[in-house]
């Protein structure tokens, strides 16, 4: 039998940990032959919470699960993991800004940064949920010098699983008939869906839809999803988040013919500045992924890309003054 993998999972006590925990042990990352070793990191306060988790775990008596350890000492929890999905940061509490919030989050990564740094699997793939994930990620990358950097990724997949969600409930298709859809820039309500480039029976998706409906009606729904649904269920985005996390991952493990979204440490592909980690459509071959090179981009979507980069680059200017980076 093949040995399993190591996968690490931060924040795991939460909402997102919650639904994600339970895929991953059921093979749904690293497929029906493989068997999984989870790493579970907390806090000290949710080590409690988080033993009430691997209880339940244990009564799943998955057949890939090998084992599992818990604690709040990252260097111990990352000791030889092949894959880190960094999902802990702290929630935006009442009178927090967004720069309170980018220093709380940014310390939390330099940590994890470092500890990956130290002891994470030679071959360890990061991946970033944790809000704001994209920052968060260049954080991590930027603390942890000794891991080529295209290893650090962070999720836009949500906004990808989302925008395509959208696009077929609008066509009246099946989603497995939209292709070559890709979120640009940050996981924010900047990111941009370009649909000149989706692929929906072969032809231009913006080719069916009236512009007005991409601009008034279809980035704002996909920007906004996440608090509508908060507004609907009074909790935020736990289990499509999982499963956009897993989506991420797993492709990036097992490859892909697909495009699919990916925020990656720029390369200066598209005008796109470097120093940063921004979404493109991305395809995947043998642990690798690579920006889809040669694209079209209409003035409308140079605009939007340029827009969401700005913000990434500002956030980037933040956490630089606060040291971060
Ligand atoms: P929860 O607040 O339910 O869970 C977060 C967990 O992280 C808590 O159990 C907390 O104790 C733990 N934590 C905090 N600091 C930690 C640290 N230093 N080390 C380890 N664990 C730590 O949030 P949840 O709903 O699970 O969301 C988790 C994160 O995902 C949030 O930052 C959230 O904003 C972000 N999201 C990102 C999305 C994306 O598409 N990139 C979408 C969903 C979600 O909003």
């Amino acid at each position: 039998s093949t040995s399993p993998v190591k996968v690490a999972v931060t924040g795991a006590a939460g909402n997102i940990g919650y639904s994600l925990l339970f895929r991953i042990a059921s093979g749904a990352l690293f497929g029906p032959e493989t068997p999984v070793e989870l790493r579970l990191l907390e806090i000290t306060p949710a080590l409690k919470a988080l033993e009430g988790v691997v209880m339940e775990l244990d009564d799943c008596a998955f057949p890939l699960l090998s084992g599992i350890e818990v604690g709040d000492d990252a260097e111990k929890v990352f000791d030889g993991v092949n894959a880190a999905l960094l999902v802990g940061a702290m929630p935006r509490k009442e009178g927090m800004d967004r720069a309170d919030l980018l220093e709380a989050n940014g310390k939390i990564f330099i940590g994890q940064g470092a500890a990956l740094n130290k002891s994470a699997a030679d071959d360890v793939k990061i991946l970033v949920t944790g809000n704001p994930a994209n920052t968060n990620a260049l954080i991590a990358m930027t603390n942890a010098p000794d891991i080529p950097r295209e290893r650090f990724n962070a999720l836009t997949r949500l906004d990808h699983n989302r925008a395509k969600g959208q696009l077929a409930k609008k066509l009246g298709v099946s989603v497995s008939e939209v292709k070559d859809l890709a979120i640009w820039g940050n996981h924010d309500d900047s990111m941009y869906p370009d649909l000149y480039n989706t692929k929906v029976g072969g032809k231009s998706a913006a080719s069916l839809v009236d512009e007005a409906w991409i601009k008034d009606e279809y980035i704002p729904t996909v920007a906004k999803r996440g608090g509508a649904i908060i507004k609907a269920r009074g909790a935020s985005s736990a289990a499509s988040a999982a499963s956009a996390t897993i989506d991420h991952m797993h492709d990036w493990w097992n490859g892909t013919d697909e495009i699919v979204s990916m925020s990656v440490p720029t390369d200066g592909s598209y005008d796109v500045a470097e120093g940063i980690i921004s979404s493109f459509p991305c395809r995947v071959k043998d642990g690798k992924y690579e920006i889809v090179q040669g694209l079209e981009l209409n003035d409308f979507s140079k605009e939007r890309i340029a827009a969401t980069a700005k913000r990434l680059q500002d956030e980037r200017d933040a956490v630089k003054k606060l040291g971060l980076i």
